[in-house]
C-alpha cells in the first residue's frame, strides 16, 4: 500500500474546483483525509466525494495546517494571499491561478511536456497550473517542437465562457434565451453580449495593446519548453460556447517537417488525440471535447506560403485538462515521486 495524503481544494464550490473533486474520485487519488475550502458565502455548502458528504469551510491563513497538498483555484487574489500561509505549514500548494506562474521560484508544469520541473516545488513550496489555453496549445506543440525545434507560433483562440466561472455560463445561457424570446438581454459579466457575438477581449487589456491571456500564453510557453527564442504571438477570442477552448495554431518549424510526420508524432503523443478525416467531416470540436481530458488535433496541414510551416487546430476542454485535471495530475506526480518516499 502506498502513502495516502491530507489533501485540500482550496475554491471547491466553483466551476474548476467542483471538477478538481470529480477527477481526484475519478482518478482514485490517494486521500486519508479530503478539506473543501471557499471564501465568503460558499462557505457552509456540503459537496459530495466518494459517495460521503464534506462541508465547505471557510477559507483562512490556519486552513492547511496538516494538510500535505492544497490545490487551489479560488482566484489570483486568494492564491496570492493563502498559498504562502499554506507552504509555511509544510503544505505544497498547486496553484490553478495566474499569480505565480511566471515567478522564476515557481515551476509551471503540464505533466506531459515538463514533469521534471516538479522537482523545484521545494523554492517555494508553490507549483503553477498553467493557463488554459497554453496548456493545449503546448501538449500538442510539444512533440513538434522536440522533433524540428519551433521558430513562431501564431495563434488565435476560441474560447468557451466556463473560464470566468459559473456566473459566464449563465451570463450566456440567460442572454441566449432571452433573445430567442424577443426579451432585452442583460449584461453582467462581460464589457459586451457575448450570446451570439465573438469578443477579441480575455482577461484585462496591457500597456502593449496585447490582453493579459494573450501575453499568457507567450510567456508561459517559453517558461514551460525552456525555450525564449521562440516567437510567439496570440490573439484570444471570447466564443459564445459553453466549455472547452479551439485554437487555430500556425507553427514555423526550424527543420522541415510534413504534415504525415506531424500526425504521426501526434498519435503517439501522451494526452493527444488526433481527429483529422476531413474526407469524413471529422476535425476536432468543443462540443465532443467537453467532458473529456484528452487534447484533440486536427486539419493538419502545410502553411503553403513558407518553407516550414504548419497549420493545426486544437480543441480541448478548458475546465477539464486546462485546469482540473493537468492540477490533479501535477498533485499526482508530487505524491508519487516526491511526498511518498
Ligand atoms: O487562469 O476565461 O489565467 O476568463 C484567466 C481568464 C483562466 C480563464 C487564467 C477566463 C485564466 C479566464
Amino acid at each position: 500500500m502506498g502513502k495516502s495524503f491530507n489533501v485540500a481544494v482550496a475554491g471547491a464550490t466553483g466551476a474548476v474546483g467542483s471538477q478538481m473533486i470529480a477527477c481526484l474520485e475519478e482518478r482514485g487519488f490517494p486521500i486519508n483525509n479530503l478539506k473543501l475550502l471557499a471564501t465568503g458565502k460558499s462557505a457552509g455548502r456540503k459537496l459530495r466525494f466518494r459517495g460521503k458528504e464534506f462541508p465547505v469551510e471557510e477559507l483562512t491563513e490556519t486552513s492547511f495546517r496538516g494538510i500535505d497538498i492544497g490545490i487551489f483555484s479560488a482566484g489570483g487574489a486568494a492564491s496570492e494571499k493563502y498559498a504562502p500561509y499554506a507552504a509555511k505549514d509544510g503544505c505544497v500548494v498547486v496553484d490553478n491561478s495566474a499569480a505565480w506562474r511566471m515567478d522564476p521560484d515557481v515551476p509551471l508544469v503540464i505533466p506531459e511536456v515538463n514533469p521534471h520541473a516538479v522537482a523545484t516545488y521545494t523554492n517555494k513550496g508553490i507549483i503553477a497550473n498553467p493557463n488554459c489555453s497554453t496548456i493545449q496549445m503546448v501538449v500538442a506543440l510539444a512533440p513538434i517542437y522536440r522533433k524540428a525545434g519551433i521558430k513562431r507560433i501564431v495563434v488565435s483562440t476560441y474560447q468557451a465562457v466556463s473560464g470566468t466561472g459559473k456566473k459566464a455560463i449563465d451570463e450566456l445561457y440567460n442572454q441566449a434565451e432571452a433573445i430567442l424570446n424577443s426579451r432585452e438581454p442583460e449584461k453582467n459579466v462581460y464589457p459586451h453580449r457575448i450570446a451570439f457575438n465573438c469578443l477579441p477581449h480575455i482577461d484585462i487589456f496591457l500597456d502593449n495593446g496585447y490582453t493579459k491571456e494573450e501575453m499568457k500564453m507567450t510567456n508561459e510557453t517559453r517558461k514551460i519548453l525552456e525555450d525564449d527564442s521562440i516567437g510567439i504571438t496570440a490573439t484570444t477570442v471570447r466564443v459564445p460556447v459553453f466549455f472547452s477552448h479551439s485554437e487555430s495554431v500556425n507553427v514555423e518549424t526550424r527543420d522541415p517537417i510534413t504534415p504525415e510526420e506531424v500526425r504521426a508524432l501526434l498519435e503517439n503523443a501522451p494526452g493527444v488525440e488526433v481527429v483529422d478525416d476531413p474526407s469524413k467531416n471529422l476535425y476536432p470540436m468543443a462540443i465532443d471535447a467537453a467532458g473529456k481530458d484528452e487534447t484533440f488535433v486536427g486539419r493538419i496541414r502545410a502553411d503553403e506560403t513558407i518553407p516550414n510551416g504548419i497549420n493545426l487546430w486544437i480543441v480541448s476542454d478548458n475546465i477539464r485538462k486546462g485546469a482540473a485535471t493537468n492540477a490533479v495530475q501535477i498533485a499526482e506526480i508530487l505524491a508519487k515521486d516526491y511526498l511518498g518516499k
